[in-house]
């Protein structure tokens, strides 16, 4: 029987593009569709690792959360921990909009973040952290993804996420690099339990 892990979320679109990355490892996700605690922090990294705690108590059971948000170089990391709801306030275009200054593409840099928080336990949480640079565009393209997606345009493409399939976000993006690292951290210790177990068989 393959793995399976529970990702609490209410973001349908991170558990399909969560679910096409570790597919590939033969793990499977179980979404628990539950209102994360989001403690109000500048870092990533506690928020998610917070929540992660929070998830575990309700659950009883390991459970991965994740926390992420667009840090734009001219607005000094704004919205950042508040992409969420900045997106919901002023949108894609207030963000256009307070960018309207910067005329070429090179001062338009941005960056996207995903912090995956796994907890083991109330004591242990694993961290596994995505980061892709891009520019923010010139203005909105395409139908895919959600949040930040049109307007986002990852170094090496000249398309923004919301142009791209969900694969094709993946290769760049800040969660499936995140994902990616949840991924072979799973693989990685499924074996070396493996191996405790068959060494000990051995042994004996
Ligand atoms: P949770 O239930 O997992 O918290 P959420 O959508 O509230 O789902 P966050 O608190 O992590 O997620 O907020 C991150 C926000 O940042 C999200 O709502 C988007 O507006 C934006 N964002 C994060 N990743 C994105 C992505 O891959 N593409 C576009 N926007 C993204």
């Amino acid at each position: 029987m393959g793995l399976e892990i529970l990702f609490a979320t209410t973001n349908e679109h991170k558990i399909r593009e969560a679910e096409a990355i570790l597919k590939n490892f033969g793990i499977m996700i179980k979404p628990i569709a539950t209102e994360k605690i989001e403690i109000q922090h500048s870092s990533l990294e506690e928020i998610a690792k917070f929540a992660a705690i929070q998830a575990y108590v309700k659950v009883g059971k390991p459970v991965a959360v994740e926390d992420s948000g667009l840090f734009i170089e001219k607005l000094n990391g704004f919205p950042g921990p508040y992409s969420n709801y900045v997106y919901k306030t002023i949108g894609l275009r207030g963000i256009l909009k307070l960018l309207e200054d910067y005329k070429d593409l090179g001062s338009r840099k941005a960056v996207f973040v995903a912090v995956v928080a796994y907890a083991l336990s109330e004591a242990n949480v694993m961290i596994f952290k995505g980061v892709t640079e891009g520019y923010i565009s010139f203005n909105i393209r395409g139908s895919g993804g959600f949040g930040y997606d049109p307007i986002f345009i990852p170094y090496n493409s000249t398309k923004t996420f919301a142009e791209m399939s969900i694969e094709e976000k993946n290769l760049y993006s800040h969660r499936g690099k995140a994902f990616r690292a949840l991924g072979e951290w799973l693989i990685k210790n499924i074996n070396l339990f493996k191996e405790i177990k068959e060494k000990a068989y051995k042994g004996f």
